[in-house]
């Protein structure tokens, strides 16, 4: 199986296994990407979620090259939906996903770090869209969500040269939010994942769904999701507990309900 899912109390670790091809993403590797946040999605004893590659070259390599050279425009359409279906699962997915760039994110795979939610590096990670550089835009999202986290300005820069960019730059521009020796990247990554777990899991999904929705909407409307999200807290048990907890001066017990 290209996809591996394990387990360690509230955090899930998905990883990409298919190290003999820097985890490029073919069909099959997409649709069990796919499949496995789609449970994930569903199962609410997961709180949060760190997305990795095996090996210790690469995060993901790209859309499968080897894969995709024959299509004609139909096979790529789907192609490209597929890939455009695992990012807005990712993105979408009520936990906070968490990328652990291991290494190369290139291509399909930069964009896959582009859904989810927080980025960390390891040192050696080089990320970018070299697309144009095979003849094609990106396909997956990159051209919408590089710009919302970058800047147009680097943005277009890094589409239309397809230039790559090693930890250093990628975390100065904002592009990964920290970066680590390589030994620590996934021990963090899931540190950071279980800070995330901690809290109550109803807020924290509230507050990804508010802030998910508000990135394409005007401050207004933007205010109006906030304040309804923060009104539907007020109907779970959790918020009664952490504001209890406090008052009580102990550490609250969320059930995420
Ligand atoms: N696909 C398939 N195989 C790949 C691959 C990829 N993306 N990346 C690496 N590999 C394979 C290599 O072919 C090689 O296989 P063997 O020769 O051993 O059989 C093996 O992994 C090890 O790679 P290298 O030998 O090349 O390793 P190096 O250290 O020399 O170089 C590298 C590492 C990451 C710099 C290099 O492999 C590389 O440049 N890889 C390609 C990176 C890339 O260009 N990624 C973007 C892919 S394009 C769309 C739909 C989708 C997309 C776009 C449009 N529409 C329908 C609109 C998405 C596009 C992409 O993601």
């Amino acid at each position: 199986m290209p996809i591996r899912v394990t387990r360690e109390g509230h955090v899930a670790t998905v990883t990409v296994d298919r190290p003999e091809r820097l985890n490029a993403l073919d069909t099959e590797t997409l649709r069990e990407l796919l499949a496995r946040f789609d449970e994930l999605a569903q199962d609410p004893s997961v709180r949060a979620i760190v997305l990795t590659g095996a090996g210790d070259r690469a995060f993901i390599a790209g859309a499968d090259i080897a894969e995709m050279k024959d299509k004609g425009p139909a096979e790529a359409l789907t192609f490209a939906r597929l890939g455009q279906a695992v990012c807005s699962a990712i993105e979408s997915a009520p936990q906070p996903v968490i990328a652990a760039i291991n290494g190369y994110a290139l291509g399909g795979g930069c964009e896959i770090a582009l859904a989810c939610d927080i980025r960390l590096a390891s040192e050696k990670a080089v990320l970018g869209q070299p697309e144009v550089t095979l003849g094609v835009p990106p396909g997956w999202g990159g051209t919408q969500r590089l710009p919302r986290l970058v800047g147009p300005g680097l943005a277009r820069e890094l589409i239309f040269t397809g230039r790559r960019v090693a930890a250093e730059e990628a975390l100065r521009t904002g592009l990964v939010n920290a970066v680590y020796p390589p030994s620590e990247l996934l021990e963090r990554a899931r540190a950071l994942a279980a800070d995330v777990a901690r809290n109550g899991p109803v807020a924290v999904r509230l507050a990804k769904e508010a802030i998910r929705r508000g990135l394409d909407v005007d401050l207004e409307a933007g205010l109006a999701l906030e304040a309804q999200a923060f009104a539907l807290a007020f109907s779970t048990a959790d918020q009664r507990e952490g504001m209890s907890a406090f008052l009580e001066k102990r550490a609250p017990v969320f059930r995420g309900l």
